[in-house]
């Protein structure tokens, strides 16, 4: 009986939710906000016209890109493109065409935990972009890194795009990137998509879409541990409450519980009071001020900040 509960759970999930829920205060990591419906929601707030992020990168990529390729390759030599945590490739498409244009000598290695978002990728890919060559790596982010780092003689040049640093604390952050800064070649790059510090309020709004999609992807992670963990959340318990401290940079969101309410998750019983908050996400903004000490505490040099018109958004050039 109990090995047909272990067989069916994912232990780190559980353990990792359970944690979170007996801590104080409450939180749930927002790497979890990513299953089938969780992809297909993010799909939806990439497109909405509050996330200004997604649209100013792209607008980055664009007016950018031969300026991008003089970095990753002055001469004309050989490199790999890594990506860490690739998804649709949307904006990525954009730099690839245009290396492919160029004739480039270059191949494309997206990197990702799901085998099953990497698959999608890479017949989405061929099919655009038929003379790309594509190597799709699934795994760990830094043993991936650190094999290919000592198997291929090109330059790495590693994407890391969309703000996805900014789901990390300063802390987790220089922890992620000194590890990278370890794994790489000193010839190679790390350009880095970051969201910069702005209007608060075109901040608050980007997480919190007229249309509630923000909202779904936050509460979508209940559904997840209902269904993957044995949970009896009841979803319309909660509200979806993002805030943002100037201070820090940091946009926040929780899962506010509108009810004194117990909920049980593979037989734990959790008991939350009325108006307590679950931590789920925070999505940190920085400046380039912060950007260029982040970068030199990790052992980084900058190169280049590519900003869009707005200067909401950069791209940054990072060496070793
Ligand atoms: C994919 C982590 C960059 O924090 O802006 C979008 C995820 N969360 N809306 C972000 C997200 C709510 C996004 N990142």
């Amino acid at each position: 009986m109990i090995d047909s509960i272990e067989t069916k759970i994912d232990s780190t999930f559980l353990v990792d939710v359970l944690e979170g829920l007996r801590s104080n205060p409450k939180r749930l990591s927002s790497k979890y906000f990513y299953n089938e419906v969780g992809d297909q929601l993010f799909q939806k707030i990439m497109k909405l016209e509050e996330y200004y992020l997604t649209n100013a990168e792209h607008e980055i990529f664009q007016s950018r890109k031969e300026e991008i390729l003089k970095a990753f390759s002055p001469n004309g030599e050989a490199f790999n493109l890594v990506e860490f945590g690739a998804g649709d490739g949307y904006k990525t498409k954009v730099l690839l065409k245009h290396f492919i244009t160029e004739k480039a000598d270059f191949e494309y290695m997206p990197i990702d935990i799901s085998a099953h978002a990497l698959e999608g990728l890479e017949e989405n890919l061929k099919l655009e972009i038929p003379e790309l060559k594509i190597s799709p790596l699934q795994g760990d982010y830094f043993q991936v890194l650190d094999e290919l780092s000592h198997s291929s003689s090109k330059r790495n040049i590693i994407l890391f795009l969309g703000s996805n640093i900014g789901n990390f604390t300063t802390n987790q952050a220089i922890n992620f990137l000194s590890q990278i800064r370890k794994d790489i070649n000193p010839n190679d790059l790390l350009f880095i998509g970051i969201d910069l510090k702005k209007d608060p309020d075109t901040i608050l709004a980007a997480y919190n879409d007229k249309e509630g999609v923000t909202a779904e992807f936050n509460l979508n992670l209940l559904r997840r541990i209902n269904c993957e963990l044995d949970a009896d959340f009841d979803v319309s318990k909660f509200r979806h409450y993002p805030h943002y401290n100037a201070d820090t940079g940091e946009c926040k969101s929780s899962l506010i519980s509108l009810v004194d309410q117990e909920v049980t998750i593979a037989g734990e019983r959790i008991h939350l009071k009325q108006w307590e908050s679950i931590q789920t996400e925070i999505s940190k903004k920085y400046d380039l001020q912060e950007i260029e000490f982040l970068a030199k505490k990790c052992g980084f040099v900058v190169d280049q900040h590519l900003e869009d018109d707005r200067g909401y958004f950069v791209d940054s050039i990072w060496r070793a």
